[in-house]
């Protein structure tokens, strides 16, 4: 996977000072610490069962804690704490299904949920973030986001090399797994427009980054964009939160 292309549409920057940017930078940052924090359980139970790699995960899984730490420096710094409740109730179906992959052994779905899903979200949404990024944010997300590239190689290569054996169980978990990833970004979608982000354009990046990884491994263009539309249709509406306004993404 190259991450090349720049987020180029014009950019309103929000009042990074404002009650209302903090109130929703909270719940932004919530997700963003309980999805690094799960990413680094999830490459932690990945080493355990690829004993092969187990030092290469036990690395990645280091670099996801390190994120974790990171982010919560970027909402310590703007005097906000992160919802972590929230977020954990938007990630616990995703968290749910790589739990139910690793106990009945499908690697190919723990590969797909952590080292895909999870990680084009990431790369999607902080590509999307550097650009309203407030200046202590800034370094730290590119950073973040070199690194978020490489747990995309690494699954991208894993997957690839036993592409035909494992397609039917890569299908199957992609149908499960990216309806609840698309309502994790609907339920935050009003909070990323008051940090100056368009949740649309996210969403978009997010799916042909997805694209891009399923034909990487072996899928043909046609298969891989029918699995995606045909899962994105079936996305649920996101829990209503206590406090965002809708969980509508336009
Ligand atoms: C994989 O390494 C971690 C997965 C984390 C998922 C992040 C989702 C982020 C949603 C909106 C983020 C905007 C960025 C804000 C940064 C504080
Ligand atoms: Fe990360
Ligand atoms: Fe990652």
């Amino acid at each position: 996977m190259t991450i090349t292309m720049p987020i180029t549409t014009s950019i309103a920057i929000a009042d990074i000072t404002s009650p209302a940017y903090l109130d929703a930078y909270s719940r932004i940052n919530g997700v963003v610490v309980i999805g690094e924090g799960l990413a680094d359980r999830h490459f932690r139970l990945l080493a355990k069962a690829i004993p092969a790699d187990g030092p290469e995960l036990l690395r990645l899984a280091a670099m996801e804690g390190r994120h974790a730490r990171e982010f919560i420096g970027c909402g310590h710094h703007l005097g906000i704490k992160p919802d972590l409740v929230l977020a954990k109730q938007l990630f616990d179906p995703l968290h749910d299904l790589f739990l139910e992959c690793d106990r009945s052994g499908d690697l190919a779905g723990c590969l797909v949920i952590q080292g895909l899903v999870v990680e084009c979200f990431a790369v999607a949404a902080y590509r999307h973030y550097l650009p309203v990024a407030d200046a202590y944010a800034r370094p730290i997300t590119a950073r973040v986001l070199k690194d978020e590239a490489e747990h995309l190689n690494y699954a991208e290569s894993w997957l690839k090399s036993r592409f035909p054996e494992l397609e039917p169980a890569m299908s199957s978990i992609c149908r499960k797994v990216l309806p609840v990833t698309t309502a994790i970004l609907q339920a935050v979608a009003p909070d990323m427009r008051a940090i100056g982000m368009d949740p649309l354009d996210l969403v978009a990046s997010f799916f042909e980054l997805f694209q891009s990884c399923l034909e990487t491994v072996g899928y043909d263009a046609k298969t891989a964009s029918r699995l995606i539309v045909s899962a994105a249709a079936s996305a649920p509406m996101a829990r209503a939160t206590s406090k965002s306004a809708t969980t509508k993404l336009c």
